[in-house]
C-alpha cells in the first residue's frame, strides 16, 4: 500500500475507535436514536476531514492522541450534514455511503434527531477531552461552530440557487461555505492543537481553502462521470436538480483543467511551511485523482 493508503487506513482505524467510544452504544436509550446515529457514522465514509486534522496536526508535531477528539468531532458534524442533506425536504435521497439513508432505514423524525444529536456530541467530544487545555478547547469550539454555521449558510444558498441561473462568483460562495468551511476548519484545528504560529496557520488556511475548492470541483466531476454503484450515492443528481456546477459552467474538459490549476495552487501554499508536508501534498493528489 502507498504511504497515503497506509496513513488513511491508520487514521480510519483510530478515528473509528474514538467515534465508537464517543457515540453512545446502540443499546443506550433511546436505542432507536443511537442505532440511527451509528448506522450513518459507521457506514464507510472516506474520513477525509478527520484525516486532514491528523495529517496537519502531525506535520506540526502534535501528539496523535490530542488530535482524536477533534478529528471525531469534524466527522460527526459532517455526518449530521449528510443525514440532513438526504432528507425529503432537501435532496430526498435514498442512498448514502453505499447503504440506505438514515430516514429510509429508520424514519424522518429519527433522522432529524440523529443529525441534531451528532452535532451536540461533536462539541461535547472537545469539551470533555482531558488532553486539551481550556484555551485550546475554546478556540477549537469557536472555529468549529463558525464553520458548521457557514456550512448551513452554504446549504441554504445552494437550495436558493436551484433551477436558477447563478453567477460563477455565487457558485464559489456556495462552495466556500457548504463544503470549504468544514474542510478548512479540519486543517486549521490540527494546526491549532499543535500550537502553530499565525503565519503557519495562514499557510494552512491557504492550502485547505484550495483543497476544499478542489474537493468540490472533483465532486461535481464525479457526479457527471461516475456511476451510483462506485460513488455509493446517487450519481447525476446535480444535473437533474438543475444545480449550478463547475461542469455546467465550463464543460468537463475545462473543469478538469481547473482542477489541475487549483491542485497546483494548493501544493504551492505548502511551500511557505518549513514542516514535513509530503503527506499534505499526497492528500491534494488523492483529491485531484479520486474516483469516488
Ligand atoms: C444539511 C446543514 C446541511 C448541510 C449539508 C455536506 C452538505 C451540506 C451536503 C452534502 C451534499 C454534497 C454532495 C456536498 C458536496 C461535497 C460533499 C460534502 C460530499 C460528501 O462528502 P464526502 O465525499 O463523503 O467526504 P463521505 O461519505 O466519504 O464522508
Amino acid at each position: 500500500m502507498s504511504d497515503l493508503g497506509n496513513f488513511f487506513s491508520h487514521c480510519t482505524k483510530i478515528v473509528d475507535a474514538e467515534l465508537g467510544k464517543l457515540i453512545p452504544s446502540a443499546k443506550t436509550e433511546p436505542a432507536r436514536l443511537y442505532e440511527a446515529v451509528r448506522w450513518s457514522v459507521f457506514a464507510g465514509g472516506k474520513r477525509f476531514r478527520p484525516v486532514l486534522v491528523l495529517a496537519v496536526g502531525k506535520a506540526f508535531g502534535a501528539d496523535e492522541r490530542k488530535l482524536l477528539s477533534t478529528a471525531s468531532a469534524v466527522e460527526m458534524i459532517h455526518t449530521y450534514s449528510l443525514i440532513h442533506d438526504d432528507l425529503p425536504a432537501m435532496d430526498n435521497d435514498d442512498l448514502r455511503r453505499g447503504r440506505a439513508t438514515c430516514h429510509v432505514k429508520f424514519d424522518e423524525a429519527t433522522a432529524i434527531l440523529a443529525g441534531d444529536v451528532l452535532q451536540t456530541l461533536a462539541f461535547q467530544a472537545i469539551v470533555n477531552d482531558a488532553l486539551l487545555s481550556d484555551k485550546t478547547k475554546v478556540r477549537l469550539i469557536a472555529e468549529l461552530a463558525d464553520s458548521a454555521a457557514r456550512m448551513v449558510d452554504g446549504q441554504q444558498l445552494d437550495l436558493d440557487g436551484e433551477g436558477k441561473k447563478i453567477a460563477l462568483a455565487d457558485l464559489e460562495k456556495i462552495h466556500q461555505n457548504k463544503t470549504g468551511a468544514m474542510i478548512c476548519v479540519s486543517a486549521r484545528s490540527g494546526a491549532i492543537i499543535a500550537e502553530a504560529g499565525e503565519n503557519e496557520l495562514n499557510a494552512v488556511t491557504n492550502y485547505a481553502s484550495k483543497l476544499g475548492l478542489l474537493f468540490q470541483i472533483t465532486d461535481d466531476l464525479l457526479d457527471v462521470t461516475q456511476t451510483t454503484e462506485v460513488l455509493g450515492k446517487t450519481a447525476g443528481k446535480d444535473l437533474r436538480a438543475e444545480k449550478a456546477t463547475y461542469p455546467a459552467f465550463y464543460g468537463i474538459e475545462e473543469t478538469r483543467n481547473l482542477a489541475e490549476k487549483v491542485y497546483r495552487e494548493a501544493v504551492a501554499a505548502l511551500n511557505n511551511l518549513e514542516k514535513p508536508t509530503a503527506i499534505l501534498r499526497e492528500i491534494a493528489d488523492f483529491i485531484l485523482n479520486r474516483k469516488a
